[in-house]
């Protein structure tokens, strides 16, 4: 059945997956509070299994494991819906205070396993796993530590399974703590984003929740299309001309980037709703790179804090040296100067071979597997 199984992570990571579920148990006909199926149609039931399992008398339950370092929003969770499963509740004794270091090496470090064996019973009781989506900011030290954390142990648990991140990025307008561009920093790997004006998280949280249902409404009702997690999907109703307009402008781009500023990589795009079939068999996924300024605003953030070695001692305290902030200003620096280079024709990611614009789309999904994103940030 090509199974997904979901990982939420830290306080926005459990917001957004909550979102997530409450979109998709309603297109599949669940109840969110109860869990039973009460739709009207066998297509909500054909594909169900992508991202739930089931009982024999049709009781659903979320393929999630829940995640965080402190236990008060799992459990808030645990009281809004019975999809959750408490087995699946992984959850340590204190937060991670907003450290990345805390949730990579300590806090976060000591509910790995446990992390890990939830997920291998997840992935054990499935037909044919496709892969796992991670949801959480790159903000928070759980969202940051503890995730890159779970990345690399999936990495190499799974080699063959796809990884793809919902990411709630720090944003200038949202940022609640001084060291965010710290962990972001220190968690950040090639990331993909859309920018819209924002009233409050829950308003974020359900338009990252009907932009996963989007990605994955191929995936969970039968159709012509056919489309794996490497293929991303903006929707909304108008005509396919007017829907195409909307995917490039600026206006509907989740993160403070300029798509003129940059170069499409690749693009495709995902048309739900009553088209033509020729109409509607247009895919696209877009890669822009645009994106750079966004990295460009995390590492200038991160350099001014490190260059006065502003809250290190956080991290110190923690076993952390100065030596992996500089890594990974490197390794950013590095990831906007692939976004550069394409954007000047150049190739991506360094290879020899053909020109960044000219490549096929397997190149960039390919890349996308291997460093997991497909990316959304609160700015
Ligand atoms: N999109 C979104 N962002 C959120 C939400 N709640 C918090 N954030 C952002 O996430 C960042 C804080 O991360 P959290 O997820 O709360 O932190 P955490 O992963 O639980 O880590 P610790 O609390 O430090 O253990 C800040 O940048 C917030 O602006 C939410 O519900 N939705
Ligand atoms: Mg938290």
């Amino acid at each position: 059945m090509r199974e997904i199984v979901t990982l939420q992570i830290g306080g926005a990571g459990n917001a957004i997956g909550d979102s997530f579920w409450h979109v998709i148990s309603h297109e599949h006909g669940v109840d969110y509070p109860s869990g039973r199926f009460g739709g009207n149609s066998p297509l909500q039931l054909e594909r169900i299994n992508v991202f739930f399992n089931a009982t024999a008398s049709k009781r659903f339950y979320a393929r999630a494991i829940l995640i965080d370092t402190e236990a008060s929003t799992v459990q808030r969770l645990n009281f809004s819906s019975q999809l959750y499963r408490p087995e699946n509740f992984v959850v340590g004794l204190e937060s991670a205070g907003n450290n990345f270091a805390r949730g990579y090496h300590t806090d976060g470090a000591a509910i790995l396993e446990q992390v890990l064996d939830n997920t291998r019973r997840e992935v054990e009781s499935v037909d044919s796993l496709q892969g796992f989506q991670l949801l959480h900011s790159i903000a928070g030290g759980t969202g940051s530590g503890l995730t890159s954390l779970i990345m690399e142990a999936l990495v190499e648990k799974y080699p063959d399974n796809l990884l793809c991140n919902f990411v709630a990025i720090p944003s200038p307008n949202m940022s609640q703590v001084v060291v965010e561009p710290y962990n972001a920093l220190l968690s950040t790997s090639a990331l993909r984003n859309l920018k819209i004006k924002m009233s409050g998280y829950e308003h974020i949280n359900h338009i990252v929740a009907l932009t996963m249902s989007g990605i994955t409404t191929c995936l969970r009702f039968p159709g012509q299309l056919n489309a794996g997690l490497r293929k991303q999907q903006q929707f909304s109703k108008g005509t396919v001309s007017e829907l195409v307009q909307q995917i490039f402008s600026s206006n509907n781009i989740l993160c403070s980037i300029d798509l003129r500023k940059g170069k499409l990589l690749t693009a495709a795009g995902l048309f739900r709703g009553r088209m033509s079939p020729q109409e509607v068999d247009q895919l696209m996924t877009g890669n822009t790179s645009a994106i750079q300024s966004l990295f460009q605003r995390l590492l200038d953030g991160s350099m001014a804090m490190l260059r006065r070695k502003a809250h290190l001692h956080w991290y110190t305290g923690e076993g952390m040296e100065e030596q992996e902030f500089l890594d990974a200003q490197q390794e950013l620096q590095a990831i906007i100067d692939d976004y550069k280079s394409s954007a000047e024709g150049e190739n991506f990611g360094g290879d020899s071979g053909r020109g960044g614009i000219e490549r096929s789309p397997d190149d960039y999904e390919e890349k996308a597997a291997t460093s997991g994103h497909c990316s959304f940030c609160t700015d």
